[in-house]
């Protein structure tokens, strides 16, 4: 079973992984430069099933990125909270108010203005893949903003025009741009690659939570290339999972403990139910999951 790989790298990292005081303070084992390959022929995902994953979650984020927001408000909207902790840390340390996540993500729907000033993360990945910054002299030695660039969109016109080509790259690294951002990009590259007909992917992740990020993170990446793939009238071919700082939380045990007690089954396929006139129009019902019967949910505590 393919999750055997997903597995094996938690036991791999629980056990042998150098102890790191990282950034969060919270101390992780971790160890340096991971692989994981999946075949995503015949609708197969990589959707771990040794726990239940809330790939519908993970789905709305991935379609809001496409549509290059970067306020919560949209997700907040859709009861989407995985990055309603950044703007809410920022919002009781300037403010001192320390109200909690429930009714912060509540006002940011219920209040424009307030979402405004408090929700957005900056320019995270949807600004840099569908808006990348450009600047144009103006021939008084001085810059302006130029159009931006939509990587995503120019990603499918060089897969359908030039698919052998070896540049087919959405980056989220915005070097420039980093300090403004809540969170600089993990999932920061992903290649594309055309053979025999199937579309392949690669994801560099330059960090990842195994516990908590890595299982969405597998699946966002599956389902881009799913909806590429669609859209450029390919097979869906292989996912190439590579991780650097590749790392378990201490405060994990608990979760790693169980997951490792736990044997995947099943085989969950994803079917995408129409073909929208662009990537930029899936909705969210256009998704469906069969033969997906996990194990039960396993909680642990996110490090912001
Ligand atoms: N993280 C992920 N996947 C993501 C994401 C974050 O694993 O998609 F946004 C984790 C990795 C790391 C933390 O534990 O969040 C980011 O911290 P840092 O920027 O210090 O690497």
């Amino acid at each position: 079973h393919p999750e055997w790989q997903y597995l094996d790298l938690m036991r791999r990292i629980w056990a042998e992984g150098s102890e790191t005081r990282d950034r969060t303070g919270v101390g992780t084992r971790s160890v340096f430069g991971a692989m994981l390959r999946f075949d995503l022929a015949d609708g197969r995902m990589p959707l771990l099933t040794t726990k239940r994953v809330y790939w519908k979650t993970a789905t709305r984020e991935m379609l809001w990125f496409l549509t290059g927001d970067t306020n919560i408000r949209a997700l907040c909207a859709q009861g989407v909270q995985i990055w309603t902790d950044w703007p809410l840390d920022r919002f009781r340390r300037a403010t001192g108010n320390d109200i909690n996540r429930e009714d912060f993500s509540e006002r940011i729907v219920a209040d424009r203005e307030f979402a405004e000033q408090w929700g957005d993360l900056g320019p995270v990945y949807g600004k840099q893949w569908v808006d990348w910054p450009t600047y144009e002299a103006d021939g008084d030695g001085k810059f302006r903003q130029g159009s931006g660039i939509n990587q995503v969109a120019e990603l499918l016109t060089s897969l359908r025009e030039n698919p052998a080509s070896r540049r087919h790259i959405i980056e989220g690294w915005n070097v420039a741009e980093l300090d403004q951002m809540a969170l600089p990009p993990c999932h920061k590259t992903y290649q594309f690659h055309v053979a025999d007909g199937r579309l392949n992917c690669a994801l560099y992740q330059r960090s990842c939570d195994v516990a908590l990020g890595l299982p969405f993170n597998l699946w966002s990446a599956a389902l881009l290339q799913r909806m590429i793939a669609q859209q450029v009238d390919l097979e869906p071919g292989e996912l190439v999972w590579m991780g650097g700082d590749t790392h378990l939380y201490l405060n994990h045990e608990q979760l790693v403990t169980t997951q490792l007690s736990r044997e995947p089954a099943g085989a969950p396929v994803l079917n995408i139910l129409r073909r929208p006139p662009s990537i930029f129009e899936y909705t969210i019902n256009d998704f469906e999951v069969v033969g997906y019967d996990p194990q039960g949910p396993l909680k642990a505590p996110v490090a912001v």
